[in-house]
């Protein structure tokens, strides 16, 4: 059986490319039990070679998709294309788990896996396996459809009797055609008992790093990433986490530095991202972890993507970070209204734990990102000047200022369908994207035009001021890419124009 783990192109984030954890993670996992796959990423395939091209020159039994919300339609487009090319089309991710029912009504998909899928793959490979055997007797093509390409697309129907029932976290089809939805799967407890993500299957010269968490960095650096957790136990209210859950599941500290050092010794990492939800919930292990990487001179520069926690910090952990190699943090900052962080961010942190950690950070001379959000519902005018001013009294190296974007699963979400004005549910996915320029929704008296007002403010007020400006003109980054920054600054600043979508 030949098996592609592939992941759709994206309009909503072309800026930098970053090596898919989820997929990296899947083909570990197959090759660990034995199958063979091939990992094809759109965002750094799609200039060499369509999707259509590559399935229509080299076909493969079964097409494995990945969506987060913005890319659904996406994944449904690539889903049929792989279907009139004779594969059997899974997909799976964040959109999936949460609305797997709405893709399986689609005639392109044939399964959807819901949650963490390291364990459900190997199991419907066996099924797939069972199934061969099944059509085998009955004298049918044991797998794949066709190697003709198929005018018409069915939605395919598995037999009961192959185990397609008993494999948890999977929705499909019975051979009525009837759509059944397994029990959710439990999170696997023990996230070191996985294999590695399979680093060495993309095509890591053609991605880019991790900007803008490295802006003004080595743009040509050798990037992976790495999960050292999953989940988190905060409710942030604009935030979903339909894949890694609420409960923080932390690696040990000597699994994590094994694949560190893989990643640096045999794959030549010149610049790694820690992806967790919260790296540093725990705070010994994070310490431990640094002191970890120090003494087996690991050290290459690292950055947390995602962000940092700024209330489980302080000033020895971002010592021992920036002696690990640490270049820069990233804090999710969100607001500068302690009423709005606490009654509708809901982010369990106040401003002085915030300006507390920058503080640290600078100390120990790491570089500061902020995060911050313009248009929850609840803010108001008041508010949003408030963050603006936050921006500017704590000066970190980067700021990114964003437009809230409701997913579903989240508590803003929720509170938008039962009470936003313009939020409807027949929601263009594609639209929702957290680079947007234009604000999602209006909300209660605040409308669209003063949040995309601020928004624009934000950006002049923070990265026009002299001192800033002539960071920005020293920066050899800066003249390197002189077209982009121009295009982006064109469009923060005045809002004229596309502009190039930037951070997660
Ligand atoms: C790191 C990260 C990024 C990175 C890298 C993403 C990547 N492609 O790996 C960057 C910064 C590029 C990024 C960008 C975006 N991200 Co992001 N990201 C994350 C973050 C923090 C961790 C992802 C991770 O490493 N997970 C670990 C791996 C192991 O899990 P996984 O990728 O989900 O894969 C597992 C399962 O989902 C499943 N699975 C996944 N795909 C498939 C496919 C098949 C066929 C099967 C069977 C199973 C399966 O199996 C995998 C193994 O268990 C998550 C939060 C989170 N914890 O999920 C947000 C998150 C996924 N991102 C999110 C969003 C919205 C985006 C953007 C759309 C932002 C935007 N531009 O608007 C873009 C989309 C980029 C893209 N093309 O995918 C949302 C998605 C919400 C939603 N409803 O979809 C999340 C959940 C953040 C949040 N809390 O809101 N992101
Ligand atoms: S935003 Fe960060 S801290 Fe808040 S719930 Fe999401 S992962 Fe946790």
């Amino acid at each position: 059986m030949r098996v592609l783990l592939a992941s759709p192109e994206s309009e909503v984030w072309n800026s930098r490319k970053h090596v898919h954890m989820g997929l990296g993670y899947l083909a570990g996992s197959l090759r660990a039990h034995g199958y063979e796959c091939e990992i094809w990423d759109a965002s750094v395939e799609e200039d060499v070679e369509t999707f259509e091209q590559k399935l229509a020159r080299d076909p493969f039994d079964i097409v494995c998709l990945s969506a987060p919300t913005p890319l659904i339609v996406n994944a449904w487009e690539s889903a049929e294309t792989a279907k009139k090319h004779g594969a059997i089309t899974i997909l799976g991710g964040p959109h999936l788990t949460l609305m797997p029912h709405e893709s399986m009504e689609k005639d392109q998909v044939d399964l959807v896996v819901r949650g963490e899928a390291e364990y459900t793959i190997v199991e419907i490979m066996h099924a797939f396996e069972k199934q061969a055997e099944i059509n085998r007797a009955r004298n049918q093509s044991p797998i794949s459809q066709s190697t003709t390409l198929q005018s018409t697309i069915t939605p395919r129907h598995f037999d009961t009797e192959a185990g397609w029932g008993s494999i948890m976290g999977l929705s499909w089809r019975n051979e009525a055609g009837k759509i059944l939805h397994n029990l959710d799967r439990p999170l696997p407890d023990d996230i070191d008992a996985l294999p590695f993500p399979a680093f060495d299957m993309f095509k890591i010269d053609r991605y880019t790093n991790l900007n803008p968490l490295t802006e003004g960095l080595d743009m040509n650096a050798r990037t992976y990433t790495i999960v050292t957790s999953r989940g988190c136990p905060y409710k942030c209210t604009y935030c979903s986490k339909p894949i890694t859950g609420d409960t923080w599941r932390g690696r040990s500290v000597e699994n994590v530095l094994a694949e560190w050092e893989w990643l640096v010794k045999d794959l030549g990492a010149t610049e790694i991202g820690i992806t967790d939800d919260i790296w540093n919930l725990d705070r010994q292990r994070a310490k431990d972890l640094c002191r970890a990487i120090i003494k087996a001179n690991l050290q290459v520069p690292w950055v947390t993507v995602h962000g940092m926690k700024v209330n489980n910090t302080d000033q020895e952990l971002f010592h021992l970070m920036k002696q690990a190699g640490c270049k820069r943090v990233g804090f999710g900052i969100e607001n500068g209204d302690d009423w709005m962080l606490r009654n509708v961010i809901k982010k369990g942190q106040t401003i002085d734990m915030v300006r507390q950690a920058v503080k640290h950070a600078k100390t120990a001379k790491l570089e500061t990102m902020g995060f911050f959000i313009f248009g929850m519902p609840g803010e108001t005018e008041e508010s949003m000047e408030k963050t603006i001013r936050l921006a500017v009294e704590l000066d970190p190296d980067l700021a990114h200022f964003m437009m809230a974007a409701p997913f579903p699963g989240t508590e803003m979400w929720d509170t938008l369908v039962e009470k936003g004005d313009v939020f409807s549910h027949n929601m263009d996915w594609s639209q929702l994207a957290i680079q947007a320029d234009k604000a999602h929704f209006a909300f209660g008296d605040l409308d669209k035009a003063t949040v995309e007002r601020k928004w624009h403010e934000a950006h002049r007020r923070f990265y026009l001021r002299p001192r800033r400006i002539a960071r920005i003109v020293a920066r050899k980054d800066t003249w390197l890419r002189f077209p982009y920054y121009l295009k982006t600054a064109a469009n923060m600043l005045m809002g004229l124009g596309e502009r190039e979508p930037a951070a997660a």
